[in-house]
């Protein structure tokens, strides 16, 4: 093929691959979202989009009043004050200022104005439900999973009262109190009607998949979820390791149901910023690896937060059918690292992964979020396919599409079936 044909070729089969990305729908499989029944736990709009703890964390560099004051703000100076620091006196060149940005831009708002009074104003006229709608279809995102905690004051008392479900919300039963301050947890789980001791004896490990059991029945969990600081080991004598030996995974084995772990966060490095204060860490994955091992029949989503851990994150994942590796978390959520991230899992695991999840923690953020990622998505995916048309194969529109849609949530929903 001459040099000519070669770039006519490579063209077409971006602009393919760039068309069929961007209509995939995407399963979002890890957010902060809220079914809209749940109210004020669902965020959104542009003072939301602005008070977003990793944006709070950058304007923590510049802005100079100590973080007391900042938290003593109502949440429109405190976005006044992001915005200041992050927009106007500094390009918003970070991945979460260029977010906001692209949100502004997909809803066809003006930002080049730097007016957010009329911003403001454009996002309090709409009405929750259609916001929603709105955002979902500008994201081409079908369905978000939530984070879905018992020992959430705030959104306990919603599920024991019951409402009705907005199906495009499906919910994750969250567990890391349970796992990583047992002697506490415990004490709640007694409140609740269960009758654990603090020691982790048969009955009170019965207890807790008792626990498990009436939360996923009363929230329709489709998985289970913790995340474990980097140096969680296992096996081992300590609470969580117990508990997951005794009590989440026979759970998880007998209602078929994935546990997710995601592995390397340190929380609270920096307590005074709040969420915006943890910070990351390598994970020894030995302990990933024995779990895989040991438990067979147990289905694990995983992702990890360091940088560092990812290419053995694969590795373990070719050994281990029973590990499937999901998104670009966290501080790895950037261009650069989705890139080097998914190029790996691809050369390394073929379509067998989910290539993103979205952690939005502000509805509008389901927007740029997947915007980004599937600008880069596109663009590896390119170079990849053309590595197989350079070796003979050429991939139709069909295999295409089925293999984008399996790396935006159906090789999740297979893996969750299995
Ligand atoms: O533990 C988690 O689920 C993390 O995603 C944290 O919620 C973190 O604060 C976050 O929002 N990361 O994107
Ligand atoms: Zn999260």
């Amino acid at each position: 093929m001459n040099n000519q044909a070669a770039g006519f070729r490579r063209t077409a089969l971006h602009s393919l691959i760039e068309r069929i990305v961007n209509a995939t729908k995407v399963v979002d499989i890890h957010t902060h979202l809220y079914d809209p029944h749940l109210g004020p736990m669902l965020l959104w709009g542009i003072d939301e989009l602005l008070v977003y703890h990793y944006l709070v964390a950058e304007g923590f560099r510049h802005v100079n009043v100590p973080p007391a004051t900042f938290w003593a703000m109502s949440k429109t100076e405190q976005a006044e004050l992001v915005w200041h620091h992050l927009f106007q006196e500094h390009s918003p060149i970070s991945e979460s200022c260029r977010g906001v940005l692209t949100v502004l831009h997909r809803l066809g708002l003006d930002a080049k104005e730097r007016d957010l009074h009329s911003l403001r104003e454009w996002f309090e006229q709409w009405p929750v439900a259609g916001y929603v709608t709105r955002c979902m279809e500008t994201a081409g995102v079908q369905t978000i999973f939530m984070t879905n905690s018992p020992f959430d004051d705030v959104e306990r008392p919603f599920w024991e009262a019951g409402f009705e479900r907005d199906e495009r919300f499906v919910a994750a039963l969250r567990i890391d109190p349970l796992l990583t301050d047992w002697p506490n947890s415990a004490l709640r789980l007694v409140q609740w009607g269960y009758n654990v001791g603090e020691g982790l004896s048969p009955s009170t490990l019965g207890e807790v998949r008792r626990f498990l059991a009436d939360w996923t029945r009363r929230i329709e969990a489709k998985y289970l979820m913790v995340s474990l600081p980097p140096n969680f080991a296992y096996p081992g004598r300590h609470d969580a390791a117990q508990l997951i030996e005794g009590a989440v995974l026979p759970f998880c084995r007998d209602h078929g149901l994935p546990f997710a772990l995601m592995l390397g966060v340190k929380r609270a490095v920096n307590p005074a910023l709040q969420l915006a204060g943890d910070g990351v860490g390598h994970s020894d994955l030995t302990a990933l690896q024995n779990l895989c091992a040991a438990n067979p029949q147990n289905k694990f989503l995983v992702t990890v937060l360091a940088r560092e851990n990812q290419h053995e994150l694969c590795v373990l994942a070719r050994k281990f059918g029973n590990l499937h590796p999901f998104g670009c978390w966290w501080f790895t959520n950037i261009p650069h690292l989705i890139d080097d991230i998914t190029r790996m899992r691809l050369e390394l695991l073929g379509i067998s992964f989910t290539a993103q999840h979205s952690d939005a923690r502000v509805l509008d953020q389901i927007i740029y979020k997947w915007d980004h990622t599937r600008r880069v998505l596109t663009q590896v995916l390119e170079e990849k396919y053309w590595d197989l048309l350079c070796a003979g194969w050429e991939p139709t529109a069909a295999e295409i599409e089925r293999d984008v849609n399996n790396l935006l949530g159906g090789s999740f929903l297979e893996f969750c079936a299995r």
